[in-house]
């Protein structure tokens, strides 16, 4: 006979796992949802340039914010001054980059076709003959302006668009779960210095992996085996990949985590003596750690431990009603 545990365990299962958790309504605890808009939205707070800021959005799984309408832009102008007032202006995802003089959205809409108010007569104006980038001041009007200029954005995530993969606990969808860590990993095949790497591991809520013991270097040695990596021109270090380890304080080696690093794990036993080759750290793709210089580009793995929806506790939280809130924990 089928308990009562066991059945709603059947029924959590079975959902798809996307919607169940758009039901919760759940995105990324960095995200404040909007029930009017069905969205959620967040201010970043490091300045970027127009293009950087689109790039981050798209890294998040979002799209580079811009009201739709009046009622949208207002209440994204309530939050950002009730949260973050000292900020004058910031990026809206619109621009005429491609075409001067005709404004379209990050996703192809015509300017027409969203929230748009002038701060003054003959604004767009192109001042200098260099302004391509639209930007919200904190009284709600926009203007054109310099695009290379740092300044701070917003990311917007549709309810509907929400997509969860429920083994890692996370929206992104091509990080991969392993039993023998119980975290989950993403191998990275865009090669970037060992500093890129660690910021987009933290823009997908992670960090460069930490490779603990034998068995995640196996696991993570299968990863770059399984991984289709693509042939790329440039410069870039093939064959290693950067992982969470450094001696970039000159404290010895160390994790990122502040945690000693695994001593057994070195290539060939071999480890490195001060200022030797690199103080960042990697891995040869058969899960063995090695030094490199930090200014090295090459592929890198991702690293996320907030996993573990297999627990009753999940059974428990998605079996009741929701009743508001946003987030899930
Ligand atoms: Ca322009
Ligand atoms: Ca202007």
């Amino acid at each position: 006979m089928l308990s009562k545990t066991c059945l709603l365990f059947l029924i959590v299962y079975f959902v798809p796992d996307s919607y169940g958790q758009r039901a919760k309504k759940f995105f990324r605890k960095d995200y404040h949802y909007f029930e009017a808009f069905d969205s959620f939205y967040k201010i970043h707070l490091i300045p970027k340039s127009w293009s950087d800021a689109k790039q981050v959005c798209t890294l998040e799984g979002a799209t580079f914010f811009y009201p739709e309408n009046t009622d949208e832009a207002n209440a994204v102008l309530s939050l950002w001054k009730k949260t973050t007032p000292s900020i004058k202006w910031l990026w809206l995802g619109i621009s005429d980059i491609l075409v001067e003089g005709v404004f379209e959205t990050v996703d192809g809409k015509s300017i027409d076709e969203v929230y748009t108010k002038w701060f003054d007569q003959g604004i767009p104006d192109n001042y200098g003959g260099n302004e391509d980038c639209l930007i919200l001041d904190i009284k709600g009007t926009t203007n054109d302006y310099v695009c290379d200029v740092k300044s701070y954005f917003v990311c917007k995530k549709s309810r509907q668009s929400l997509e969860w993969n429920h083994q890692c606990n996370m929206p992104n969808l091509d990080y991969i779960y392993s039993q023998e860590s119980g975290k989950c990993y993403k191998l990275h095949t865009s090669p970037l210095n060992w500093t890129e790497a660690y910021a987009i591991c933290q823009v997908e809520q992670s960090y460069l992996a930490v490779i603990t013991n034998h068995r995640e270097a196996d696991f993570l040695a299968k990863l770059t085996m399984s991984t289709p990596k693509p042939r790329l021109k440039g410069k870039y270090s093939r064959g290693t990949y950067h992982v969470g380890f450094h001696n970039k304080l000159n404290e010895g080696w160390q994790t990122i985590k502040n945690t000693p690093i695994n001593e057994d794990l070195w290539f060939e036993n071999y480890q490195p003596v001060g200022n030797d080759n690199g103080e960042c750290g990697s891995m040869f793709f058969d899960g063995r750690q090695i030094n490199i210089d930090c200014g090295t580009k090459s592929f890198f793995i991702c690293e996320h431990a907030e996993v573990g929806l297999i627990e009753p506790t999940d059974v428990r939280l998605t079996a009741q009603p929701y009743v508001g809130g946003g987030v899930d924990k």
